[in-house]
């Protein structure tokens, strides 16, 4: 196994990076400076064979074109965004994710996100922290999540693993994706501004392609509304943020649950001094229990490769 050379992109967990190490030949990508990379890169070229990223630094053209003797991207994600797909698949480059296992998370964040700003629970626990309830008296009143209109945009393993909890807390659930989905009794827009319109809480769940790309702009978020609220707990770019800033900013749209944003970690500073916005810095799938299970398919995923077995998580 140490024969695989393995290029770790960016420092993303300990667990992982030391079970690599173990295994296989790790070369650490930030062990260099930025602009000595593409040296780094040529120097090593010869060895890696693997490219280990996530949602932060995965293989772009420029890297896949710089490692000529690259046989496999493992990510640490389930999004493939930071991956050139087109050319894997031209060089016939293998491509693994982490599916299923950080399914629950995230969709436990997506409820409690919405749960969170729609019932201003951040917000309240400042108001006690600060002392503004002994001085000002009871907080303000909020909005009730239960029995509300739930709009999933990308009814993937993630948008239904969030529409089976929207549904216990009463919920009807709609959905917009690229097509009907055969299995499912929830109701399906084709069109994501006729789901906004119907949605009291829109749910960006889908994957980040050139096609997804902005696809919450500013005629979507006026759909939803001063009452509506915005949970994304997908990618940043998904939404049109300087749009949603602005709307939030006008109030234009009742609130926003955040865990993603365009160009994390930078958050557009309008939002810290907003009481109806929640800011999560990317945590989906952070809990131990799920990053350990990603992490161990991604060394699944390499060792199957090594050992010329089928692939657990395959997308190229
Ligand atoms: C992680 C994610 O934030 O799975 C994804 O697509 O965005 C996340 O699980 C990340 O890749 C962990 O470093």
């Amino acid at each position: 196994m140490e024969s695989l050379g393995v290029l770790f992109t960016n420092p993303m967990d300990s667990y992982l990076e030391e079970e690599l190490g173990r295994r296989f030949k790790l070369f650490r990508l930030w062990d260099s400076p930025p602009e000595k990379r593409k040296e780094f890169l040529r120097a090593n070229s010869g060895e890696i064979r693997a490219v280990v990223g996530n949602s932060v630094m995965g293989a772009d053209a420029d890297m896949i074109d710089a490692l000529p003797a690259l046989e496999i991207v493992a990510t640490f994600s389930v999004g493939l965004d930071k991956i050139d797909l087109d050319k894997c698949r031209e060089k016939g480059i293998r491509v693994t994710n982490t599916p299923d296992v950080l399914t629950e998370d995230v969709a436990d964040l997506a409820i409690g996100l919405a749960i969170c700003t729609m019932r201003q629970i951040c917000q309240s626990d400042r108001f006690v922290r600060s002392g503004v309830w002994l001085k000002n008296g009871a907080y303000r009143l909020t909005t009730k999540f239960s029995d509300k209109k739930v709009g999933i945009l990308g009814l993937g393993r993630i948008g239904l693993a969030i529409a089976k909890r929207a549904e216990a807390f009463n919920c009807t659930i709609g959905y917009h994706s690229r097509t009907e989905k055969p299995n499912t009794h929830y109701k399906y827009y084709p069109s994501l501004i006729s789901l906004a319109t119907n949605s009291d809480v829109l749910f960006v769940a889908c994957a980040l392609t050139h096609d997804t790309f902005h696809i919450v702009n500013r005629e979507v978020i006026d759909a939803l509304g001063p009452n509506g609220f915005l949970v994304n707990i997908g990618r940043g770019p998904l939404v049109d943020e300087p749009e949603l800033v602005k709307a939030l900013v006008e109030g234009r749209l009742g609130g926003a649950g955040l865990d993603v944003f365009e160009n994390e970690p930078q958050v557009p500073e309008e939002l810290f001094g907003l009481d109806n916005v929640v800011l999560l810095p990317h945590v989906g799938s952070g809990t131990v229990e799920t990053r350990k299970e990603m992490a161990d398919l991604v060394i699944w995923n390499l060792e199957a490769h090594v050992l010329k077995k089928p692939l657990l998580t395959p997308v190229v």
